[in-house]
């Protein structure tokens, strides 16, 4: 039972692990109302990192950044997971482009 008991916290614990590491990395966008929030995200540079972008509103996006070389649609009322990098230092500028005029945002990667 003892011995048991041992393995279980170990479990834990290498399962719990990689989950923190990874949540430190994961980033999330919200679009609503054509716009971006928030319009500035900033992510560390160098390594991999998750985006959900989240469509709360009821019309379909496109988020699109030639920088950072993703495309992808998000339904409306939908989300959706963009993977990025890893990015030299800088400013990447991303667009929702069905709605351009105002769903516009940037990536700083420090
Ligand atoms: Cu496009």
């Amino acid at each position: 039972m003892r011995r048991l008991l041992a393995f279980a916290a170990l479990a834990a614990f290498v399962i719990a692990a990689p989950l923190a590491a990874q949540a430190a990395d994961d980033f999330t966008l919200t679009i609503k109302d054509h716009k971006f929030s928030p319009a500035e995200l900033k992510v560390p540079a160098n390594k991999r990192v998750t985006i959900t972008v989240i469509n709360s509103d009821a019309t379909p996006e496109e988020f699109e950044s030639e920088s950072l070389k993703v495309e992808k649609v998000i339904a409306g009322n939908a989300k959706a997971t963009v993977r990025i990098g890893p990015l030299k230092p800088g400013r990447y500028n991303f667009v929702g482009e069905f709605h351009e005029s105002t769903a516009k945002g940037v990536v700083i990667a420090e």
